[in-house]
């Protein structure tokens, strides 16, 4: 059973199917909804006490085990809800969390996954007091005289620091690989968007390599990254990343920061949307506030609508009307790719600036080495120097100066 409350009827209806998806994800099967339509919920049950009762029978009718919320709740919520109900209630952000957690793989997922729980339950101890009590002891380390909440508290308290230590070591590597990567101009392309929207398809589709994808939602916890030659000869580097969401709980956008400031360091962005999706201009602003949230952006932005192969014509042609600057992929059918890659180049190539250097013929070598950093568009051989000229960011340059000419 869903459960949801709110005003407009059209949003509710679209964010429930979208909850039913993520349910879907956890093979938990979906046998009804409900909503409400009021401005607020109810501070202490959620719905109204006539709703309440109504999802008791339904629950009782369906045989449903489970209530899953559309919403954060509070403990208090949570607690009266279950109490009354009489089965289990998770909220939303448990639901996105459970999904993380069955998605991670690296160390670092874990991580943030359980960061993400723990910072969760944190606040949520205090209307587990009974429950906890009947627990018992167990834990150990109780002072005299503590209650058993605080020795809790002060456990998740602590493991909450041990794993913001361990996150910090990881995204110091993160900061030092960086480093590196800035030191050789890599240009860098993020593949951001929501979830499902084929952001690991695109990546392997450009990078002919193999990538995890799956019709499931938050199929991709930790980005992946991966070179790609253009076809004017320079290496750019590619990632992927964890999917956008509506609501995206801020426990996990916090759990999640190192892996979503990734983001905030690329020279492009590709905005990845599935065009076949009729909600698909909600999931956009959706996913332009995560940009915002995480200060990406004021990054260049290509806006890309995917899987044009399950459109008909005159759905692209609105969308274009309407989007006069977006692209149009099939990342599954490998359509428009071209397009795409030409548009990157492009893209990039205003961060760059052009210049014709006097190089001594012996050193001319040199600069044919690092032909994956700069373009030569033009070169006229001299007696003992050649004039050529180059394109490339304002630092390659630099450094490509300091080592050629006198
Ligand atoms: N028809 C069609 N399906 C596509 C296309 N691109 C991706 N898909 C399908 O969409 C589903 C999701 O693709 P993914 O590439 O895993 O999506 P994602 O954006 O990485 O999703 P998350 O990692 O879960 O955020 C898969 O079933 C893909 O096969 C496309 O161009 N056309
Ligand atoms: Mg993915």
């Amino acid at each position: 059973m869903i459960v949801a409350v709110g005003r407009d009827e059209e949003k509710i209806r679209e964010s429930l199917e979208e909850m039913k998806g993520l349910c879907e994800t956890l093979r938990v099967d979906v046998v009804e909804w409900l909503w409400q339509k009021r401005t607020k919920p109810d501070p202490t049950t959620y719905l109204g006490k006539g709703k309440l009762e109504k999802l008791k029978e339904m629950i009782e009718f369906c045989e449903a085990d489970l209530v899953v919320v559309d919403d954060e709740i509070s403990p208090v919520q949570s607690k009266n809800m279950r109490e009354f109900l009489d089965v289990e209630v998770l909220d939303r952000t448990q639901v996105i969390l459970e999904i993380f957690a069955r998605h991670a793989t690296s160390e670092e997922g874990k991580l943030q996954v359980e960061m993400a729980s723990l910072l969760y339950e944190l606040p949520r101890l205090v209307g587990k007091g009974e429950e906890l009590s009947r627990l018992g002891g167990g834990i150990g380390t109780r002072g005299p005289g503590e209650p058993l909440l605080e020795v809790l508290r002060r456990h998740i308290k602590n493991r909450i620091s041990q794993l913001k230590r361990k996150l910090k070591e990881i995204e110091h590597e993160r900061a030092v690989q960086r480093k590196q990567r800035l030191e050789k101009k890599i240009p860098h392309v993020s593949i951001v968007g929501y979830t499902n929207a084929g952001k690991s398809t695109l990546l392997k589709a450009l990078t002919e390599s193999d990538v995890y994808i799956a019709d499931k939602l938050f199929a991709t916890l930790e980005p992946v990254t991966r070179r790609l030659k253009l076809r004017n000869g320079r290496v750019i580097l590619v990632s992927d990343t964890v999917g956008f969401i509506r609501k995206l709980p801020h426990t996990i956008v916090s759990a999640f920061k190192a892996t979503l400031e990734e983001i905030k360091f690329s020279d492009v962005i590709v905005h990845l949307l599935d065009a076949s999706d009729p909600y698909v201009e909600e999931k956009k602003t959706a996913s332009e506030k995560v940009l915002e949230e995480i200060g990406a952006d004021r990054i260049p932005r290509i806006l890309v609508f995917n899987k044009i192969d399950l459109c008909p014509e005159e759905r692209l042609r609105v969308l274009n009307q309407k989007y006069p600057d977006a692209l149009f992929v099939s990342a599954l059918k490998r359509e428009g790719l071209e397009t795409l890659l030409e548009k990157i180049e492009k893209v990039l190539a205003r961060k760059e600036i052009q210049e014709t250097l006097k190089v001594p013929v012996e050193k001319i070598g040199q600069i044919y080495a690092l032909r994956d950093k700069l373009e030569i568009l033009s070169e006229d051989y001299k007696d003992d120097y050649v004039l050529i000229t180059v394109k490339a960011d304002r630092k390659t340059l630099e450094m490509v100066k300091g080592k050629v000419t006198d």
